[in-house]
């Protein structure tokens, strides 16, 4: 009755465009210099914390000597990275900033 069609079919979905962006940790590293209230400047003023988050993150790098600073693109961690690093030159102190693929 309907030409030998057993019943079944084949329907293509087109993949829409939601693949996951590679996502890279931004770290503040601790040192001896760089005054504590800098490196909570930093990361008020280029990670958006609040004065509170920023302090806790500071204090959390001061005594385990690494920290995250946030979670970002490539493009956006690498922004951070050298923005931190442009400051920290701009005022002398060694405070270093690196990123890591998650
Ligand atoms: N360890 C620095 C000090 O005692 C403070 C600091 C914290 C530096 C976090 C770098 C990162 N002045």
């Amino acid at each position: 009755p309907n030409g030998g069609d057993s019943g079944t079919a084949v329907v293509t979905k087109t993949r829409t465009a939601t693949k996951r962006p590679n996502m890279y940790r931004v770290l503040i590293l601790n040192d001896d210099y760089t005054p504590m209230e800098f490196v909570v400047h930093v990361l008020m003023r280029f990670f958006q914390k609040s004065q509170e988050d920023a302090t806790r993150i500071m204090l959390h790098v001061h005594t385990n000597g690494v920290g995250e600073c946030g979670v970002y693109t490539y493009e956006v961690a690498e922004t951070k990275v050298t923005q931190v690093m442009d400051a920290a030159r701009k005022h002398q102190h060694p405070l270093q900033c690196v990123m890591e693929k998650k």
